[in-house]
């Protein structure tokens, strides 16, 4: 999509700009309720802040902005699998003739997509993004991916997943949100009590979570079968995002603590301080299945309370 192409669509709105981070164009929105920064690559916001409140969303500071180079930060859309394709349900990673070549988290976040419209509504500003597949060694489906961001005092995301092929195909999926905190060790995320979770540095064991989850040390762990409301809780100063989604049936947490954030690329050392991910998936036994012409949809809004 030409910048003339995205500038036109732009036009549609009084709060939209486009801008470039290194090797990446973005659209900025600007509007009397919030502030958010959305990247052609992959569809994926980087930026929100609502007006008179901090930041909901991280970004790395080192993040890259780099030609289908995932970016460090933000909500990366997870799709046609999450994680590494080998972790995941054989009727998907059999759909692939080369597994091991395949990029972790999908290829979603490293793509193109097409800015489709920016429009002002009442109470928040509408970006609608798509992304045509069409079948190839990466994945053998034609499909066409499409997101729509609402940007108010809340942030709210559906994520739309259409079947274009004649043929049956299966996928897991994650909106991998990167949230900031003042001080992790003060973070609770509420919500996950008594629901299962596989413990993934603990050779993927299945685990029962007592309490609210707490961070001492690495966490990444796949909770499954959980509520559709979380809860992020910070103590000093005191504040709370809650997820809310009917259609994530799982739920991702992850800090990667010391020796992983020295590892990670894009990455500060001290990241782990300042950050948690709590993402938002349909992952292992909750394989998506979609046939011929079928469309599913996604929904997630995330909010500071
Ligand atoms: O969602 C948690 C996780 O799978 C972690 O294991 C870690 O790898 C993280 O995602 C980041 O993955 P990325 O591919 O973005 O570096």
């Amino acid at each position: 999509m030409t910048p003339d192409a995205i500038e036109k669509r732009l036009s549609e709105s009084n709060y939209a700009t486009l801008q470039q981070q290194d090797e990446l164009l973005a659209v900025d929105i600007r509007n009397p309720f919030a502030k958010a920064r959305i990247f052609l690559q992959g569809a994926q916001l980087t930026q929100f802040q609502a007006k008179g409140e901090t930041d909901l969303i991280w970004c790395s500071p080192t993040a890259e902005y780099q030609a289908g180079k995932a970016i460090r930060g933000g909500i990366p859309i997870c799709w046609p699998w999450f994680g590494a394709l080998e972790k995941n349900p054989g009727e998907i990673s059999s759909q692939l003739d080369d597994p091991d070549a395949a990029p972790a988290h999908g290829f979603a976040r490293q793509v193109q997509w097409q800015l489709d419209h920016v429009q002002d509504l009442d109470d928040h500003t509408e970006v609608k993004l798509s992304y045509q597949h069409r079948a190839d060694k990466h994945w053998p489906f034609n499909c066409l991916l499409s997101v729509r961001y609402q940007i108010g005092k809340q942030l709210k995301m559906r994520f739309i997943v259409s079947n274009a092929d004649s043929n049956t195909f299966h996928f897991s999926h994650a909106l991998h949100s990167y949230f900031p905190c003042e001080d992790i060790l003060q973070v609770e995320v509420g919500g996950l009590e008594d629901c299962h979770y596989i413990d993934t540095l603990q050779d993927w064991s299945e685990q029962t979570q007592l309490g609210t989850v707490q961070f001492c040390a690495e966490v990444d762990r796949i909770y499954t079968d959980v509520p559709a409301r979380l809860q992020i809780h910070h103590a000093i100063p005191q504040r709370s995002i809650v997820l809310e989604s009917d259609e994530h049936h799982c739920a991702v947490v992850w800090n990667p603590w010391v020796d992983k954030s020295r590892r990670l690329s894009g990455f500060p050392d001290d990241g782990y301080q300042s950050m948690l991910c709590v993402e938002s998936a349909n992952v292992l036994q909750h394989v998506q299945t979609l046939q011929p012409g079928q469309t599913l949809a996604y929904n997630l809004s995330i909010s500071l309370v």
